[in-house]
């Protein structure tokens, strides 16, 4: 099947260039920035002097441009692209973050492209910069070399520290004295037996090393005791499982005329929608401008939506195991974690791949080869009617763009997938897989707080948290969120069979009484509309946020890792858009105690009816781990629905066609 699946790629996946316009064309204001740029705003910055020879640079992305200049009315199908090297087109800007470890500091700077200067240039007082890649490798070489950490290795029988795994891990609140001044991180230690074991097997139990990133030098190593390595290889490769099935017949999926949708430079158009693709550092990939084209008119939806963290605590309560969680977008950031898919077979049929650039620490760029991959799905029934008297059937098959990326966060992979329908439908999808981080249990040790998965082997229970900004545009920049719940009438007059319920809808003013959790007892859902646009029965063109399965955090609300992530206390957070409110738990989570992002800006209770609002939805995956989840996870599926509520005036799938095959009648 894996060589099937590879051919079927050779044969017609299609790499874009994902930079897709020529030498002649300028960009849309939204494309994320190529190579060439990323290296030219780099050279501005070392021009102009700002950066010293020992900056480490974070990220070179694009600096977006203001709303207002960017034309989120986009032509209908066959016109030609609108904001192309237009006169009044926004300059390009990138928006670089440097740490200058030798001044313990983390700046900020816009560089214009365009005028080939700094615009902007400031430190950012207090912030410790997010883990840069090179800084992730050189501590794990660091730490490997440490000799106290050589020792402690010794001590549990390990005399190949080339076979350890060193993962560096955001420290957050867990620091005192001197320690909390520095830009530090902790570590956590597995071993390769062979070298084609599962790290992840063989936890390294009770020895850790304290890092500062800054200096990169070993602080202080810690250790607790030795705990036996565990038996297990957790292997999971083909070649080391033993016989694999073979009786799976070969299932192709096949688009002899191509697929349906069309990719130019970052602009995507697949049957009525229209959006744009983006992609940075932090958040990796971003939606912008996404509308929906309807009766010749492109009507917006959202204006722009990522992933704007992604946060895990874990339940074990041991030393060092009680510090265990991470911001993976904002102390590293996903876009960098995110894999190259020439390494997989991760998407089937016709696939068209995106490649991304990114600054490496030098502010270098380097490429991500297929970073993001565009498909479409079969996806069952989309609906169906038999008239039984007249003996007829129509049915028509429901289709879907999937629009995705893949990351690899140390042990665990995140699939991120963003599906568009034909009935204007959009969902969001995260599969979680990988392998569940583990500690060891001493023989005849047990744990409440994780399964053993394999012997003397404790993957502990945990959560993951994901933000999913959603900067809405219901068929325009102006909404009001309501918040509707279904309520059993009382019985009475109105009522005699108490059969009556009904929803009821209310406009959520102020961001205070914004902050709500999912009531699935009530039906609760949230509705984005445009108070002043209605459809043909005169009900507000909105779009619905139906939440799926969800889940709050359990850490104590005054544990200090809650306090750094309050933005997981409820799963709806809405705010007036504000350019620079873009990462829930603040601008730089890492080693911050906290209160910083939406907890921060919507103390203010700002009104946010019938304005320009960016909804944020907090999406929890509840992990009681499963001895099934060991030695790699099946993939577990989490998501949200946004489904047009009054938006069009009837089903708007009902002229998709019937599948070839598919006689409509008898
Ligand atoms: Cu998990």
């Amino acid at each position: 099947m894996a060589a099937g699946h590879r051919r079927t790629e050779e044969e017609h996946g299609d790499r874009e260039t994902g930079d897709g316009r020529g030498p002649a064309q300028a960009p849309h204001p939204l494309d994320p920035l190529n190579g060439s740029e990323i290296r030219r705003a780099v050279q501005i910055l070392r021009q102009a002097g700002r950066v010293t020879s020992q900056a480490r640079f974070v990220s070179v992305s694009l600096n977006e441009p203001a709303k207002s200049q960017v034309s989120f009315i986009a032509p209908a199908q066959g016109a030609a692209t609108a904001d192309r090297a237009s006169p009044g087109a926004p300059g390009r800007e990138a928006f670089v973050v440097v740490v200058e470890p030798g001044q313990h500091a983390t700046y900020e700077a816009v560089v214009s492209l365009t005028t080939s200067s700094v615009v902007s240039w400031r430190l950012v007082p207090g912030a410790r910069g997010p883990v840069t890649l090179g800084e992730y490798a050189e501590c794990e070489r660091l730490t490997r070399a440490d000799p106290q950490v050589r020792a402690g290795l010794e001590r549990r029988g390990i005399t190949n520290p080339d076979q350890v795994l060193v993962e560096p891990w955001g420290i957050g609140s867990f620091t005192a004295g001197e320690e909390a001044r520095r830009r530090v991180v902790w570590t956590l230690l597995f071993y390769r037996e062979r070298p084609d074991d599962n790290p992840y097997a063989k936890p390294i139990h009770g020895l850790h090393a304290i890092v500062d990133v800054d200096d990169m030098a070993v602080v202080r190593v810690e250790d607790l005791g030795v705990v036996p390595l565990p038996p297990g290889s957790g292997a999971y490769a083909a070649d080391r499982v033993g016989p694999l099935r073979d009786d799976l017949k070969p299932l192709e999926v096949v688009q002899p005329d191509g697929p349906s949708f069309e990719v130019r430079g970052w602009e995507v158009r697949w049957q009525r929608w229209r959006l744009r693709l983006g992609f940075n550092a932090r958040e990796g990939l971003v939606l912008h401008t996404v509308g929906y084209e309807d009766q010749g008119r492109v009507r917006p939806v959202i204006y722009r939506a990522s992933v704007a963290e992604l946060f895990i605590p874990y339940a074990d309560p041991r030393p060092f195991q009680g510090w265990r969680n991470a911001f993976d977008v904002g102390e590293y950031g996903i876009g960098i974690m995110t894999d190259s898919l020439e390494l997989g077979c991760d998407c089937l049929g016709e696939i068209r791949y995106l490649d991304v650039e990114l600054a490496d620490d030098s502010g270098e760029p380097y490429p991500i080869r297929q970073a993001i991959c565009l498909h479409e799905e079969d996806f069952g029934l989309l609906w169906k009617h038999v008239d039984a008297t007249l003996q007829t059937s129509e049915t028509r098959r429901s289709r879907r763009l999937v629009i995705s990326f893949i990351i690899t966060a140390g042990n665990y992979e995140y699939a991120i997938y963003w599906y568009f329908y034909t009935d204007g439908s959009i969902e969001f999808e995260v599969k979680l897989t990988g392998v569940v981080l583990t500690s060891a249990l001493a023989p005849g040790e047990t744990s409440d707080f994780g399964t053993e998965v394999a012997p003397q082997t404790l993957a502990a229970h945990h959560q993951h948290f994901l933000s999913i900004r959603l900067d809405m545009a219901v068929d325009g920049p102006r909404n009001t969120v309501y918040e509707v719940d279904t309520e059993a009438v009382p019985p009475g007059p109105g009522n005699p069979l108490g059969n009556a319920f009904r929803p009821v809808k209310r406009p959520l003013r102020r961001e205070l009484e914004a902050q709500r959790v999912i009531d699935p007892l009530r039906g609760r859902y949230w509705l984005v509309a445009n108070p002043d646009r209605t459809n043909r029965l005169g009900h507000q063109a909105a779009y619905k946020l139906v939440p799926g399965g969800n889940v709050l955090a359990f850490s104590h609300p005054d544990a200090p890792v809650t306090q750094r992530a309050l933005f997981a206390t409820r799963h709806l957070w809405v705010t007036p858009y504000q350019p620079d409110e873009r990462f829930p738990a603040g601008d730089y989570p890492n080693q911050h105690p906290g209160g910083a992002g939406l907890p921060e800006w919507t103390k203010a209770d700002r009104p946010i009816e019938n304005t320009d609002v960016v909804v944020w939805y907090t999406l929890g995956s509840h992990h009681i781990t499963r001895a099934e989840d060991w030695p790699v996870m099946p993939a577990e599926r989490i998501g949200f629905m946004l489904k047009p509520a009054g938006f069009f005036d009837r089903s708007p799938a009902l002229d998709v066609a019937p599948a070839p095959h598919c006689h409509g009648g008898t």
